[in-house]
């Protein structure tokens, strides 16, 4: 149907997009695409990264599934969507006790992907381990347990009435979804799980050009500690029982004692988005988030990532309010505001539902009406 199509003929890039759009922000990145696509030092610092830095245990398994799922999917002719969702960890020794984490409860990408599939899409859910999954969400992770919205009748457990509508209603959605196969959920728990998955998917959905989109969600580390400097035990308290330093190649373990305290020495993750842009995913429709604190530097940071990176649309939130405003910055369109009515936020209500949408952006129509969908009460 049109929907189906409503993006597509605007998506290639770069060329399609520069003929086609003249806004003032799209001129820097005119520029930016000019210079050669893949610059040996990022494939470089790719296939460093990727060396030194092993695959999970279940990477053949997850390629092996979204391989099936992606050539279906295909051979229907329909869009593909990889939602990132969750945080991603970064573990401090190889017998992993302690690692630093995010916030990141997985709400956005769990709604998003419930929004995709209403919307006709096939969804790769990639996402950090126990965190909220879609459908599920409405009845996990609450204050509340399952067994709150259950209650015995006649010896046999059931729904209790107050949760019946809702619930038959997600129930359905659900089991629809399940039985055209339409959502394929895969996990990760540290950053490198994360992105081995998806390196390896994002080439699999090549083969979908145009219709495939990349809505990466997912609250990635933006430091981390290298395989190579990686202690193998437990770190311990005290420098006495700590275990000798430069057994790891020579280079120094990012962790140590000192005295009593722990010293951490963490570089940073190669900025993967260009190659997801220019290498992994050339013809995909590509939509980032940009997490911020300071209200001031939000949309600056955006509009440096888009002109940085030359994708399509980078959605932007500050951690405190992200659950009923995100901003929109995309060449076409500048930057753009959505909001929801705060007072409406409840539970299992994420705030930026319509977002899904995102793949409608360059149709200013749709636009309006991803506005407008965002105030009807769900
Ligand atoms: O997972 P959640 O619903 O609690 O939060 C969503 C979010 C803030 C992680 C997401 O909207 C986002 O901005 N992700 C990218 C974060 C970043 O790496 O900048």
């Amino acid at each position: 149907g049109t929907e189906q199509t409503s993006w597509m003929p605007t998506l290639g890039r770069p060329v399609m997009r520069h003929k086609q759009y003249h806004h003032h922000h799209y001129r820097s990145l005119i520029s930016q695409k000019h210079a050669p696509t893949m610059m040996p030092h990022l494939e470089a610092a790719e296939n460093d990264y990727f060396t030194n830095n092993p695959p999970p245990k279940d990477i053949k398994a997850n390629i092996t599934l979204a391989r099936e799922f992606v050539g279906r999917h295909a051979d229907d002719g329909r869009r593909v969507v990889l939602v990132t969702s969750g945080g991603t960890t970064v573990p401090l020794e190889s017998q992993t006790v302690r690692y630093i984490d995010n916030f990141s409860a997985g709400t956005r990408g769990a709604t998003s992907a419930e929004y995709f599939l209403e919307h006709g899409y096939a969804v790769i859910f990639l996402h950090r381990q126990f965190s909220l999954l879609p459908y599920s969400r409405h009845y996990s992770h609450n204050t509340r347990s399952f067994l709150d919205f259950m209650k015995e009748d006649n010896g046999r457990v059931v729904v209790d009435e107050q949760h019946q509508d809702e619930m038959l209603r997600v129930l359905r959605q659900y089991d629809e979804v399940k039985r055209a196969g339409k959502l394929l959920i895969l996990s990760f728990i540290t950053i490198t799980e994360y992105l081995w998955d998806l390196r390896e998917v994002a080439k699999l959905m090549q083969p979908l050009g145009p219709r495939a989109m990349f809505y990466l969600a997912a609250a990635v580390s933006d430091f981390f500690v290298p395989h190579d400097r990686m202690v193998e035990h437990k770190i311990q308290s005290s420098e006495e029982f700590s275990q000798s330093a430069g057994s790891n190649n020579g280079k120094p373990p990012a962790a140590r004692t000192e005295g009593r305290s722990l010293i951490i020495d963490l570089e940073p993750v190669p900025k993967f988005l260009k190659q997801l842009v220019d290498g992994w995913a050339p013809e995909g429709m590509i939509v980032s988030f940009k997490l911020e604190t300071d209200p001031s530097m939000l949309v600056k940071k955006a509009q440096y990532s888009l002109e940085k990176y030359a994708h399509h649309l980078v959605i932007g939130n500050l951690l405190a309010t992200r659950k009923w405003e995100v901003v929109f910055v995309s060449a076409m369109e500048g930057e753009k505001w959505i909001r929801v009515p705060r007072h409406r936020r409840t539970k299992s209500f994420s705030g930026v539902e319509s977002l899904v949408g995102a793949a409608d952006l360059q149709n200013h129509e749709s636009g309006r009406s991803l506005v407008a969908d965002a105030s009807v009460p769900h």
